[in-house]
This record gives C-alpha cells, sequence and structure tokens, in this order.
C-alpha cells in the first residue's frame, strides 16, 4: 500500500435509524453516492463515517441521508464501533421498515 489515494472522512450525526433494517438503508443510500468507498454505521450511537473521495463535501451526503428519511448533521465525533445490539422494530415503533 505505498500508493497515495486521497481519501477523506466525513463523519454524520444520524437520527432515525433504529434496527438493522434502518442500517441497511442508510448504507445502500450513501453507497449510491459518487465517490463514496466505504460507510461504517454505529446504529447504538447513531454515527455513520463515510470513507472515499468526497470532494463534493458533506452535503450531498446530508441530503441522500433526509431524502430516505433520516435527518443527519455532520458531526464532529469521530465513529467508535460499539458491541452491535439488535434492537428490534417493534420494540421502538415508528421505524421505517415496520
Ligand atoms: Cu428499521
Amino acid at each position: 500500500m505505498d500508493k497515495e489515494v486521497l481519501v477523506d472522512i466525513i463523519n454524520l450525526a444520524v437520527s432515525g435509524m433504529t434496527c438493522i433494517s434502518c442500517v441497511k438503508h442508510v448504507e445502500k443510500a450513501l453507497n449510491s453516492i459518487t465517490g463514496v468507498e466505504k460507510v461504517s454505521v454505529d446504529l447504538a450511537s447513531g454515527l455513520v463515517s463515510i470513507e472515499g473521495n468526497l470532494s463534493q463535501g458533506a452535503s450531498v451526503l446530508v441530503e441522500a441521508l433526509n431524502e430516505e428519511g433520516y435527518p443527519a448533521t455532520v458531526s464532529p465525533k469521530e465513529l467508535v464501533k460499539t458491541q452491535a445490539k439488535s434492537n428490534s422494530c417493534k420494540s421502538t415503533g415508528g421505524c421505517c421498515c415496520n
């Protein structure tokens, strides 16, 4: 890995994610954006880390998530993977996939 690759990382705080299906929706929405190479989602904290050639800026990512129904804001926090908890939609209610 001696080739220098331009990779930006943008962290977003995403609200509205309540289950694994929501995570999948978020991942899908972000992965469809040009330049996005890697999407990491932490359901517990609501933080999403996007890696890739993100010269178009965070607003494109935020807009894509808003369209999917997950309001997002740029977060100064870095995603730290916590233990995955499989929350069920039925227990929380108001989920996209109900
Ligand atoms: Cu869901």
